[in-house]
């Protein structure tokens, strides 16, 4: 059965098509720096947004029509399965990613969430042998279920830490079977919501133990995917541990997990944490620890996660600018954590916006391609630190100066001559590299 029924394989068709099922942009097998389109960019669809959402909000009910109901929660679950492959190969997508309570229904306990997941993951399994879609990263939903309400790794409940443990054990069992290249941790609920009752010292350190526990795991089954921590700075929880990209570097670089763990960043919660989506990629590349990217956008107008497809071509440039900056994203990639608008019900919405991010990413790709040609940031930032490069500067980096010799001279100038930043020109300049 065909759940997208009107809708054909999309192709690329270049930006004059009035068709809306083809791609303007996003030619994957186009050569941008030596490899295909494709190969820089790594799309992944991601199953909780796209299958297993309504519509609904704190205000109202869902909107959304959907055609994979079946008769049984297990039934509903493979169609979905169907109906996210169609989807998949209808874009040419190339990985996916999910939460295990995405694809599977929990139950009446964890022993038949397992085996559930069983019976859902060998369907799956059978349909990536076919089409030869890969898993770029699953994780563990661990911040719905209201075990969860004080945390999972963080918990102050050694029960539900042990549930949590378990969980984890079962997605690594899976990113096995499925070949997973990646594993994500997102602590929705890691995190505090009052200091008052709150060991924060505690609360990490089992965080680490925790970590410390998957790494060890990994090992004994042969199969070590890239893990990666999710930084968001709040919500669900007021406060939430992996706050921001330097933030989780720190956790990450103070319990010396930084062989196994690099960073997932995602647009949204770059700015909940009021940050631009280039910064956290840029802290995470001096680190070297950009993992993959969560590819959404949010609404600079309002102060929660929309999680909105994006459409933002100055953000995906100064991010794709960033990765090919640290020469890939691999084993990572470009996942959309989004999900369509309540106003945007139709099936079809489903397609038509993973068009608009692929396009959206692919013009940030040629776009961050034509400046990196041109050398257009380094020369900017060459002509910047250009004191350093000569002179006392360079007698500085090549650390052949003390604070001693400084005084020196500074003492022997008259008066410094910095030079302006001209920032409003470079922006200029940057709007002609958008395609
Ligand atoms: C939540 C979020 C998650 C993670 C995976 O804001 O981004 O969907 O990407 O748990
Ligand atoms: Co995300």
């Amino acid at each position: 059965m065909n759940y997208f029924e009107s809708v054909p394989k999309i192709k690329y068709e270049g930006k004059d098509t009035d068709n809306k099922y083809a791609f303007r942009h996003y030619n994957p097998e186009e050569i941008i720096l030596g490899k295909p389109m494709k190969d820089h960019l790594r799309f992944a669809v991601a199953f909780w947004h796209t299958m297993t959402e309504d519509g609904s909000d704190p205000f109202g009910d869902g909107t959304y029509q959907r055609n994979w109901e079946g008769n049984s929660p297990m039934d509903t679950a493979k169609n979905r399965v169907d109906a996210f492959f169609e989807i998949l190969e209808k874009l040419d997508a190339e990985y996916f990613c999910f939460h295990d309570v995405d694809i599977a229904p929990q139950g009446d306990s964890l022993k038949e969430f397992f085996e559930n997941i069983d019976v859902i993951t060998d369907y799956i399994k059978e349909k990536m042998d076919k089409t030869g879609i890969k898993l770029l990263w699953n994780t563990a939903n661990m911040f719905t279920h209201p075990r969860f309400v004080n945390g999972a790794a963080t918990t102050n409940n050694a029960d539900v830490y042990s549930i949590a443990a378990a969980q984890v054990k079962k997605g690594l069992d899976v990113s096995k079977k499925l070949n997973g290249e990646n594993y994500v941790f997102w602590g929705g609920r890691e995190g505090y919501e009052n200091l008052l009752n709150t060991d924060m010292n505690f609360e990490l350190d089992n965080l680490a133990r925790f970590y410390r526990m998957v790494i060890d795991y990994a090992k004994s089954i042969d199969h070590q995917p890239q893990f990666l921590i999710e930084p968001k700075p709040k919500e669900p929880t007021k406060h939430q541990y992996d706050y921001d990209a330097a933030t989780a570097m720190a956790f990450i670089q103070k319990y010396e997990l930084e062989n196994d763990f690099k960073l997932n960043l995602e647009a949204n919660h770059a700015i909940l944490a009021g940050h631009t989506f280039e910064h956290e990629i840029n802290v995470a590349r001096n680190y070297d620890s950009l993992g993959s990217l969560d590819a959404n956008q949010g609404d600079l107008l309002l102060g929660w996660d929309t999680d909105e497809f994006p459409t933002d071509i100055y953000t995906a440039t100064l991010a794709m600018y960033e990765v090919l900056e640290n020469d890939g994203i691999a084993p990572g990639g470009i996942n959309f954590d989004a999900k369509v608008r309540r106003t945007s019900f139709e099936m079809e919405d489903l397609v038509l916006a993973h068009i608009a991010g692929m396009d959206t990413y692919a013009r940030g790709l040629r776009s961050a391609a034509k400046m990196k040609n041109d050398k257009f940031f380094e020369q900017i930032i060459e002509d910047r630190y250009a004191s350093f490069s000569a002179g006392i500067g360079k007698q500085i980096i090549e650390n052949k100066e003390d604070l001693e010799s400084l005084t020196k001279y500074a003492l022997s100038l008259n008066e410094v001559e910095n030079k302006s930043g001209h920032i409003e020109h470079i922006k200029s300049l940057m709007n002609d590299y958008l395609v």
